[in-house]
């Protein structure tokens, strides 16, 4: 059987590369491919598939020049902001992503940054790192207790309901906010605030787990950072653009915040360096799903989305239907 040929634009974990060697006619990139070098090399090679990860944009201009032997672009990824999708809708493209795989891996990361923001983990590190010598007083250097707070959700979908899961075993009382209410067998007691701000002056902490959109674009701003109680803490493993960065740096600054835990950031990898100086922040470049075994299964699930439809099957995690 003649093996699907598709054309690779991210850099993959090995296991993953060994499978498209077994499996597929694909040349693997030592580098990640843009947009537009993705769609030439699918065009030269006659690819029915290809496979990006959130480093690949796909605009509406770039997707608008897809040949008709392109079939599917499966992502790497859940989130699907970097992939013009009513363009790939337009074009009758397949797009698929990689849901599920890496729900918990995602929600362990932001119940790492709680407890590393709330507990101060980046400043007692730098500590140790500079040879501590001086014993702390009962009354310094303090963090905050996680146990026990209110934690508020923005986005209850997997990702969120897996933090709310963690959450409860820390004997924490959970709001959140979404665009629906969820069944009661999924909320498992937690609140559900049909009103965003009505619910941040309750939140210890706030984490979310929204898809980046018009609707989310700097949902986190100066306004809504004001209606947490002074000294919240805010984490963020979602994307970026949630959040105005000058607003959220002024927060950190003047108190406002007691402490960030941040794994995404507005532009990637040129993350605004201001970050990088304020010491109740803690940093991540990206890696909520950054384990051996997520980004294997990430690789695989969006494998077996290609496999299928070059095979004249449905996709198993199409973005429509
Ligand atoms: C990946 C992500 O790190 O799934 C997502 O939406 O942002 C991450 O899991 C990303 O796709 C790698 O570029």
């Amino acid at each position: 059987m003649t093996k699907a040929r598709i054309v690779v634009a991210t850099r993959l974990p090995v296991a993953v590369v060994e499978r498209i060697g077994r499996d597929f006619d694909a040349i693997i990139p030592d580098h990640d491919l843009d947009g537009e070098t993705a769609l030439q090399d699918v065009i030269a090679r006659q690819a029915e598939g290809l496979l990006v990860s959130g480093k690949t944009k796909l605009t509406a201009e770039v997707i608008g020049q897809a040949p008709d032997h392109l079939k599917i672009v499966a992502t790497c990824s859940v989130g699907f902001d970097h992939i013009d999708v009513a363009a790939a809708r337009r074009r009758g493209l397949v797009v698929t992503n990689t849901p599920d795989v890496l729900t918990d891996c995602t929600a362990d990361m932001a119940f790492l940054l709680i407890l590393a923001a709330s507990r101060r983990a980046a400043e007692y590190e730098q500590t140790m790192r500079k040879g501590w010598r001086q014993a702390f007083g009962m009354g310094e250097f303090l963090g905050l207790s996680v146990s026990g707070k209110t934690l508020g959700i923005l986005g209850m979908g997997r990702i969120g309901q897996a933090v709310a899961r963690r959450a409860r075993g820390f004997g924490m009382t959970i709001l959140y906010s979404n665009r629906h209410r969820l069944p009661a067998d999924l909320e498992q007691g937690a609140e559900y605030c049909a009103d965003f701000d009505a619910m941040l002056p309750r939140c210890d902490i706030l984490s979310v787990h929204a898809p980046a959109s018009a609707e989310t674009d700097g949902i986190i701003n100066a306004r809504t950072l004001a209606l947490l109680p002074r000294g919240a803490v805010f984490v963020n493993t979602a994307r970026g653009k949630l959040v105005d960065e000058e607003a959220l740096i002024a927060a950190l600054q003047n108190g406002q915040l007691f402490a960030a835990g941040l794994d995404v950031f507005r532009d990637e990898p040129q993350f605004d360096l201001r970050f990088a100086t304020l010491p109740n922040v803690f940093l991540c470049p990206h890696m909520g799903s950054a384990t051996v075994e997520t980004r294997n299964a990430m690789g695989f699930r969006a494998l077996d989305n290609i496999a299928a439809v070059c095979a004249g099957k449905p996709p198993i995690d199409p973005l429509w239907r």
